[in-house]
């Protein structure tokens, strides 16, 4: 990381890049229409976009499958393609500064969290699957009789991958990393709200010296350029980040179209559990950033607190009082900690959480209100005794609103954390090994944090189990999402 930054002028921060990359090359989309994207602190377009639609799908497929077939990439050392990744990662950290404050400007997170999270872990991932490259290995099977097998891990091909915009680079390294060290080519899709970091990398990309057709870049919408790839015959994986409703609609195409692989990162509604003999300042921070961070905008936001009823009152007013700690506002000034959410759409659909949060008799203990006229903003918000079956209990709100739900004993609270679609991540807050080893063990989600919260490796599997997903990104186990394992018997 640089040193810190003085105060950024928006309007100084170059956009290097608006069209789309195909095949090695910037083009304007084939129906030369473009998109507005916007800067969500004012409102203010930022720049018009190229805008992708099927054709433009189409003609990056038949880059990454000549590329997959025919190009170096498949065939070149796999040390070499490692190669490819430490480059890109070294050009993201030399481009610190700029990326961070592009990423800031088309998604209004705060420019000191860009600069803490989102650029550091974006160089760490692609690093960690540079590493891996040349190390994934098939095995050797003692079958019955005088045979020799074993298996190769084979790249599983051209794969389609559409991400969302709460962590648009991150979410980019999240699925390049992996696709890239085993030797897929790739059709990205990037977020419609967010799609100018995307471009950015893919030029640094190119300047990596990842061949030309392996990476393609399709900004767009989800109905259009995203079903095109979720549709695709010739897309043999498709990687998706976003909403359940969403997650399905792509896995009924690719049951329609060519049966493409499938791995889905969705919605959640986490449960962070606090009991009584926990360390209580360390759970009081982990409830306030397990929701707050981002804006709310985390899909393993902590948004069910769930505190021990001998602690519930307490903790309801200290939490209050920490979220008048919160500084909301321009997401450039250093010392702010929230930002605008990242639309009008995200903007109105959270105050309608609100809403129904105080029509179904939740009680509103702080917040509740947009905050000024201009961007998307709005006031860190905290409900108490919100009811299992109220709204604000089981949908995600994806903003900056928590609901705290009172609980009597270990039991009880397994059950109601439970009592979800989802089941991405959840938390523990005891100094009680066995209940937290107990709980550990019964929370139905892919990730649960033991008096912690958010604590993100590139080396640690995260996914949902139930509705909020299939498969596993990161670490080892994202590799397996991006190769086929061929058996091979040779007659001794
Ligand atoms: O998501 P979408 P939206 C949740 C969160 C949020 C809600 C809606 O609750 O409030 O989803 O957000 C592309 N075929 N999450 O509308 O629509 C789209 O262009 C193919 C959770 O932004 O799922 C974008 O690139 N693709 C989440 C991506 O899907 C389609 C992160 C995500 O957009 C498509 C974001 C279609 N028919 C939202 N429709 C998380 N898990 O982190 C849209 N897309």
């Amino acid at each position: 990381m640089s040193a810190e930054p003085k105060q950024i002028n928006p309007s100084e921060i170059k956009i290097s890049q608006t069209k789309m990359l195909i095949d090695g090359k910037w083009v304007d989309s084939a129906s030369g229409k473009t998109f507005e994207t916007l800067n969500p602190a004012t409102g203010e377009v930022i720049a018009r976009v190229a805008e992708g639609d099927r054709e433009d799908v189409d003609r990056a497929v038949r880059a990454a499958r000549k590329a997959f077939e025919e190009g170096p990439w498949r065939k070149m050392n796999a040390r070499e393609r490692g190669r490819c990744l430490y480059r890109l990662a070294d050009l993201i950290e030399k481009h610190f500064d700029e990326l961070a404050a592009l990423e800031t400007l088309n998604n209004g997170k705060p420019i000191s969290e860009s600069r803490s999270a989102d650029l550091p872990l974006t160089i760490e991932c692609y690093r960690y699957y540079a590493g891996w490259a040349d190390k994934i290995e098939g095995k050797t099977i003692p079958i019955n009789g005088p045979f020799f097998t074993y298996t190769r891990h084979e790249p599983v091909g051209v794969v389609g991958q559409i991400i969302p915009w709460n962590f648009p680079l991150l979410m980019q390294a999240w699925k390049w990393g992996p696709a890239l060290a085993a030797g897929c080519t790739i059709v990205l899709k990037p977020a419609e709200q967010t799609p100018l970091t995307a471009l950015r990398v893919g030029e640094l990309a190119l300047e990596a010296g990842i061949p030309e057709g392996v990476i393609n870049i399709v900004p767009g919408f989800g109905e259009t350029a995203g079903a095109a790839v979720a549709e695709h015959m010739d897309i043999d994986k498709v990687a998706f980040t976003g909403s359940t409703e969403v997650g399905k609609l792509i896995m009924q195409a690719a049951g329609r179209s060519n049966l493409k692989r499938v791995t889905l990162e969705l919605g959640g509604k986490s449960p962070n559990i606090i009991f009584a003999d926990s360390d209580l300042d360390a759970a009081l921070e982990g409830a306030f950033q397990g929701l707050f961070f981002n804006q709310g905008q985390c899909c393993c936001a902590g948004s069910r607190v769930f505190v021990e009823n001998n602690i519930y009152g307490d903790f309801a007013e200290r939490l209050v009082e920490r979220t008048r700690k919160q500084v909301v506002g321009d997401p450039f000034d250093p010392r702010t900690t929230q930002g605008p959410q990242v639309s009008q759409e995200q903007f109105d659909q959270v105050m309608g959480y609100i809403r129904s949060g105080k029509d179904q008799g939740a009680k509103l203990l702080t917040g509740g209100n947009p905050i000024g006229n201009r961007g998307f903003f709005i006031e860190p918000t905290i409900f108490a005794d919100v009811g299992e079956d109220m709204r604000i209990a089981r949908e995600e709100i994806f903003g900056p609103v928590l609901s705290m739900i009172p609980f009597k004993d270990v039991d009880e609270v397994i059950g109601h954390g439970n009592r979800t679609m989802y089941g991405l991540a959840a938390a523990v807050w005891t100094k009680d090994i066995n209940k937290a080893h107990r709980l550990a063990a019964e929370l139905k989600a892919g990730t649960v944090w033991i008096n912690c919260y958010d604590i993100f490796d590139t080396a640690a599997p995260f996914g949902g189990y139930k509705m909020s997903g299939i498969g596993r990104e990161l670490g080892s186990y994202a590799l397996e999402n991006y190769t086929e394992v061929k058996t091979v018997t040779v007659a001794l």
